[in-house]
């Protein structure tokens, strides 16, 4: 290909890519996009740390479906042919379904995968899998487990309706809220991506203009940045993982002041005089004061108070970010949280009442309703066996076990093959020693990837996958007002194929050709989802058309918000009742409490988390390891605005001047950050931005251990999670925990991460 220049889009904005028919030259924000993402930049490493070749761990190759499990991730690949590599995989695809049947394939495959609405990893191999009579499948996701599984009981609407058309937007913030009281804030760095890529990041703009308008913004967080510095956000450091005692001693205070608003609760919602018990102590002899708030969670106590009050007399929007339900007994804080904006009574009004997630992806408030835009369909599953996603490594290593979930007793299923392309569990997975462990058991792990990252290192048979930049495709989200034409911007690095590709020829082998492909290539099947969606949209422009102009502005009034559901229940509330079994917003619900699970109760209840200050551990600092500004999760990690956030190849670790000097530790040092499940290596940042007792590392770096089981030269935090599901009701991820941290002495290890591992030929 001769030099170009294309617009493109990402899980992070949209941009110009320079080619020079090889490797991507450079990288130039899109025009109308006023705040870019400098992700964008990473791209230019399209050609570093690849897969080449379809590649099979040795022992697989040479003795057959799990031979020397325990060396997954250490040893070394042989490179083949792609005909041999798709004969080999279907052929024991087949003898896995015929001798254990589909139900013995995991292929949850969870994962952010890349833009493009046709070349989706995950509908791509879940359409697959389902072709060939099925897989073991997932729910929710790591991102908000816990508040996909609990607003249903309270709201009687699912999470999505809530975020999408239930809660204030944030133009309706800053036309009618006066005291936004956060939790998590709204991190500028978070909504730089959005799930299918946004063509415009506005988070900034919009809370700009909520300043301007006068909005007042508090915000609880163990991190001071949370919020741009314009807002002038008010920080009020605590420990992670304490958010439901001080809403709860938040409540406390409105109620012994008389703030509450009686006629609200009773007309509006069932489950009051428990929770009014609850808060003054009855049922445990424990009043929850804004000194037993303060106590827990390191705030002053008397800033609680005095917050109360204000919340009482403003128009008032409390928010929680999705982090703050990531942790032990998470479903509790969104319980909490939308009962604390209950006492106010200002449920349903403009700009009032609760809301979950602002700023954690770009959509979050942007005021645009959710519209259908082409996609692939991902067939049907004919297993109906499925794990709550984050109970992964607990499925692998015991099968045939059964566990609690949302009020079913379900049962693990015996996996002996996992199929992922699209995700990274070693990655996304917390207590990766753990996960290692368990990813012994299955027969066969199968991995379509770009890059030879820590789970393509973990896999027996690795399938090299194109990036965006290799394939055509089209670009956008059902919550954005753009749609791209995403072109071909250079030919497929070494030998590696479109996922789509790969998956047809692995049909047609099984018997299932026709029904994954129905008689399409991958640009067919684009032309065809676009003409079906332009048949039923004849106003948007044709594709021919989107090629030519590169994108789409959707006019914002085609694509308008919703109105409010919780506005429309509040002007008529037996007309537009809840789905609740009271009709009503369920601040005790019977049916979570007759489920029975002593880590979830009947209504929002503090619980103390397993890992945490007021605990007995030998380990005192609390670990926050929030999503990275500089990639999305463990993407283009090995790109230059990921590199260029580290230190010598290791990520830096946040920590207070006080925490610092106690342990003899200097900005810039390398330290050991450990616990009892794993260490990890990183480079100390001496920050005023945090909370006294609490150190902060990104999720992302590519997991390097030294050998199994040791430490992590990169600097991955899941190696110090604990992988224990939140409670028996969500099964969600939990990712705060205790560390210490000391300094490295010795030499030390060089990072490989980037590296390829060892690669001999077929002979
Ligand atoms: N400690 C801790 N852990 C966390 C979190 C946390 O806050 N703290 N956050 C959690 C959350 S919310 C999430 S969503 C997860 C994210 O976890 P993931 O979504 O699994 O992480 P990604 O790094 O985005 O993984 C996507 C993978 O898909 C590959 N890929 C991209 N495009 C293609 C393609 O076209 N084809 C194929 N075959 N592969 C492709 C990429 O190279 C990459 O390896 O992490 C979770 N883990
Ligand atoms: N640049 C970038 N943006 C991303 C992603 C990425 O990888 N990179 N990932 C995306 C994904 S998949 C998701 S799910 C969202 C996640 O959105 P979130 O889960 O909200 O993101 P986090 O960065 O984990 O946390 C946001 C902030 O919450 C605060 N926080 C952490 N723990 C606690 C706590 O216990 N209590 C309180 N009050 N505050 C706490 C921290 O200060 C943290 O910076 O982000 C998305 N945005
Ligand atoms: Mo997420």
């Amino acid at each position: 290909m001769k030099s170009s220049r294309h617009l493109t889009l990402t899980n992070w904005g949209a941009y110009e890519v320079e080619s020079d028919g090889t490797d991507i030259t450079a990288v130039h924000p899109f025009a109308k996009d006023p705040d870019p993402s400098a992700i964008g930049q990473s791209m230019k490493a399209v050609r570093r740390s690849r897969v080449d070749k379809p590649s099979i761990r040795e022992s697989w190759l040479k003795q057959g479906p799990g031979a020397r499990s325990d060396q997954r991730g250490y040893e070394r690949f042989v490179e083949v042919e792609w005909d041999v590599a798709i004969e080999l995989l279907a052929a024991e695809i087949d003898r896995v379904r015929t001798d254990f049947g589909n139900e013995a394939i995991f292929g949850g495959s969870y994962g952010w995968a890349s833009a493009g609405r046709f070349h989706h990893a995950l509908s791509q191999v879940h359409r697959f899998l389902a072709s060939i009579g099925g897989y073991v499948s997932q729910v929710d996701d790591y991102s908000i487990a816990s508040g996909h599984v609990i607003t249903p009981h309270i709201f009687g609407f699912s999470f999505d309706e809530m975020m999408d058309e239930a809660q204030p937007h944030l133009e309706e913030i800053a036309e009618n809220t006066e005291l936004v009281v956060s939790f998590g804030g709204m991190p500028l760095k978070n909504s730089q991506v959005m799930y299918g890529g946004q063509g415009q990041h506005l988070l900034a703009s919009r809370l700009e203009t909520c300043r301007d308008r006068g909005v007042r913004f508090v915000n609880f967080s163990p991190l001071g940045e949370d919020f741009i510095d314009a807002v002038e956000a008010e920080w009020i450091p605590m420990f992670p993982s304490t958010d439901t005692a001080v809403m709860l001693g938040l409540a406390h205070s409105i109620l012994v002041a008389g703030d509450h608003d009686e006629d609200f609760l009773t007309t509006y919602c069932t489950g009051w005089d428990q929770l009014r018990a609850y808060l003054l102590g009855e049922p445990d002899g424990v009043p929850k004061t804004a000194e037993w708030a303060g106590a827990i969670s390191s705030v002053d106590p008397q800033r609680i108070r005095s917050l109360a009050a204000d919340m009482a007399h403003h128009r008032t929007l409390v928010t929680a970010s999705w982090s703050i339900q990531r942790t032990d007994h998470g479903e509790q804080t969104y319980w909490m949280a939308s009962a604390l904006a209950a006492m106010l009574g200002q449920v349903g009004l403009p700009g009032g009442g609760v809301g979950f997630g602002y700023g954690a992806v770009g959509y979050t408030g942007n005021g645009i309703g959710y519209h259908v835009i082409p996609r692939l369909g991902q067939g049907r599953n004919n297993v109906s066996t499925y794990i709550p996603v984050a109970r992964i490594a607990d499925m692998l290593l015991h099968g045939g076990k059964e566990y609690d979930y949302n009020g079913k007793r379900l049962t693990y299923p015996d996996i002996k093959m996992v199929y992922w392309a699209g995700g990274n569990p070693f990655h996304h997975h917390q207590d990766l020693n753990r996960l290692e462990q368990a990813w012994q058991r299955p027969d066969t792990i199968v991995v379509h990837e770009p890059f030879w990252n820590s789970l393509a290192r973990h896999a027996d048979i690795v399938l090299p996958a194109t990036t965006p930049l290799e394939r055509n495709d089209i670009g956008g989200s059902s919550m954005d007002n753009f749609i791209f034409w995403m072109p071909k911007v250079i030919d497929p690095v070494g030998d590696a194929r479109n996922d789509y590709d790969i998956f047809s020829d692995l049909a047609r082998l099984l018997g299932a050709g026709e029904r994954f492909t129905e008689g399409r290539t991958s640009d067919e099947w684009i032309e065809h989802l676009y003409s079906e969606f332009h048949t039923r949209h004849p106003e948007y422009p044709s594709l021919d058309e989107l090629r030519d102009a590169g994108y789409f502005e959707i006019p914002r009034e085609w694509i308008p918000a919703p109105p409010s559901r919780l506005a429309a229940y509040r002007d008529d509330p037996t007309g537009a009742a809840l789905d609740t079994p009271s009709g009503r917003i369920e601040l005790f619900s019977e049916t979570v409490a007759s489920f029975g699970y002593d880590d979830c109760p009947g209504h929002p209840t503090w619980m103390e988390p397993r890992e945490w200050p007021g605990g007995a551990s030998a380990y005192s600092l609390s670990l926050v390891s929030n999503q990275p500004k500089t990639r999305l999760h463990s993407q283009w990690d090995h790109g230059e605005t990921s590199i260029g956030g580290k230190k010598d190849g290791r990520e830096r670790l946040g920590m207070t001047p006080v925490d610092a000097a106690a342990r003899g530790i200097d900005d810039g040092d390398l330290v050991r950050v450990f616990n009892d499940r794993g260490a990890c290596m990183a480079s100390v940042s001496i920050r005023d931005d945090i909370a006294h007792g609490v150190v902060q590392l990104p999720t992302g770096a590519w997991w390097d251990p030294i050998e199994p089981g040791g430490m992590c030269r990169s600097g991955n935090p899941n190696v110090l999670t604990h992988d224990f599901g939140t409670s028996s009701m969500a099964q969600g991820p939990s990712t705060t925990c205790l560390v210490e941290v000391e300094k490295f002495v010795g030499e030390a290890p060089a990072v490989r991460a980037h590296e390829l591992p060892e690669l001999v030929p077929n002979t």
